[in-house]
Parts: C-alpha cells; structure tokens; sequence
C-alpha cells in the first residue's frame, strides 16, 4: 500500500473482549435468557422516561452495521402531545381501513391471538414515539446518492433499538401502521426518508398482560451442517 493511500482510509486497531469458554457459555445463556424475556407490549403507562435515556437507546441503535456505513436511518423522537394526537389519528384511519376490508380473513385470523385492532391509543398514552425512517438515498451537494442494503441495514438497526429498550427496562411495540406514508407529512420529513416502523417507548400500564406466545424450539429454528 502506498502512503497516501494509508491516509486516505486511515485504520485502528481492533480491541475484542473475549471470555473464557466456561464464561462465555455462561454469558450467551444469561443473554439469551435475557432476551427472551422481551416481549410486545400493547397497554402503555403514560409514566414519562428521560430524554437522555431514549437518546443512549437510539445511539446503541446507531451502532448496528450498514451497507457501506452509510447509516440509511433517521430516528424521529417525538413527546409532543399535539403531534401524537395528530398521528394517533391518522394511524387509526389507516388502519381502520386495514382491519375492515384491506386485510384478509386468514390475515385477521392470524391476528387474533395477539389481540390487535384498528384502536391505537397507545399512541397518545406512551412518553415517547420513535418513527425509524428509512433512507434509500442521501443528498450530497443536491445530488442523490444512493444507499445499499436499505432494508437488511434499517432492519437491524430497529432490531438493536429493541434489544436497547429491553435493556433499559423499558417495554415496546414494533408499529406498522399500513400504509405509513402519512407519516411523511406529520413530521414534515425530507424527500429522501420513508418511514420504516412506528416505536412506542415507555412503561407496561399496571397489570398489563401479553398473549401466551411460544417461541420455536431449537430444532426448529437451527439446520445443522457439521
Ligand atoms: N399493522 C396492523 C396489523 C398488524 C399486522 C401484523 I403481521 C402484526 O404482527 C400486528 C399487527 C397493526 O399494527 O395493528
């Protein structure tokens, strides 16, 4: 490699925590324990969370990697209650379409374990809304330039968003109001951003109860090749 090249794309080195392997099976058991304690809550609190909280839970998000690191991804934040009214009740006309008539009977028989309608009022109860956007391109000097892997990278991130929140001990919803495109003139976004999942953030309310979900076992979920 040539000097100026070493410039160019300057390196660090590369510091990695390993364990033991006694500790290391002990850490992926813990996590995984952890983690699946997560779940989808519906019934929110309207018990407020720090600001400063949501945003280290949106920077562990950020860290998540990307298609070249272009980090296709804009997180709106949003406590103001006017604004979540106003998406409350856009979201509720989507979605009172969507319950009756756009979806299909075996979508909305899927459906009723988890208790879903087209009420939304989550929305105007939760502290904090997240709405990850996603960015199939970024505007350099007024020229598009494209973003890779959109979807694979946003999606991962939102997956670290959740993991963050778990963490925090706090309780979440993976929202996909359907279609989402209201959302692109509630927040007033640019032209290059499409919004990818809505995120109530906060408190389960006292007493709430989620569905008797099971998760897929081993076997299920894991082909071996050895
Ligand atoms: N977007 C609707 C419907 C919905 C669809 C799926 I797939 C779910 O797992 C849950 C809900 C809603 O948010 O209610």
């Amino acid at each position: 490699m040539i000097d100026n090249e070493k410039e160019e794309y300057p390196t660090v080195p590369y510091e990695n925590q390993s364990y033991d392997e006694c500790e290391m099976l002990n850490r992926s058991q813990e996590f995984f324990t952890f983690m699946d304690k997560r779940r989808s809550v519906r019934d929110f609190a309207d018990t407020p969370v720090p600001k400063e909280v949501v945003e280290n839970i949106i920077m562990t998000a950020s860290t998540a990697p990307s298609g070249a690191h272009k980090q296709p991804w804009t997180f709106c934040l949003i406590s103001n209650q006017e604004l979540k009214k106003e998406i409350r009740k856009l979201a509720e006309e989507e979605e009172y379409k969507s319950y009756n008539g756009r979806m299909k009977d075996e979508w909305l028989k899927d459906l009723a374990p988890l208790g879903t309608d087209w009420h939304k009022e989550f929305i105007e109860i939760v502290p904090w809304i997240i709405v990850v956007m996603k960015k199939p391109y970024d505007i350099v000097d007024g020229k598009k330039k494209n973003n890779y892997y959109v979807n694979e990278s946003v999606g991962l991130a939102a997956g670290f968003l959740l993991a963050a929140i778990h963490n925090a001990g706090l309780v979440s919803l993976t929202h996909t109001p359907s279609p989402m495109n209201f959302l692109i003139k509630a927040l007033n976004r640019p032209e290059n951003e499409r919004p990818f999942l809505l995120i109530p953030v906060g408190y389960p309310k006292k007493g709430a109860r989620v569905p008797d979900l099971k998760r897929k076992a081993k076997r299920e979920i894991i082909q071996y090749y050895e």
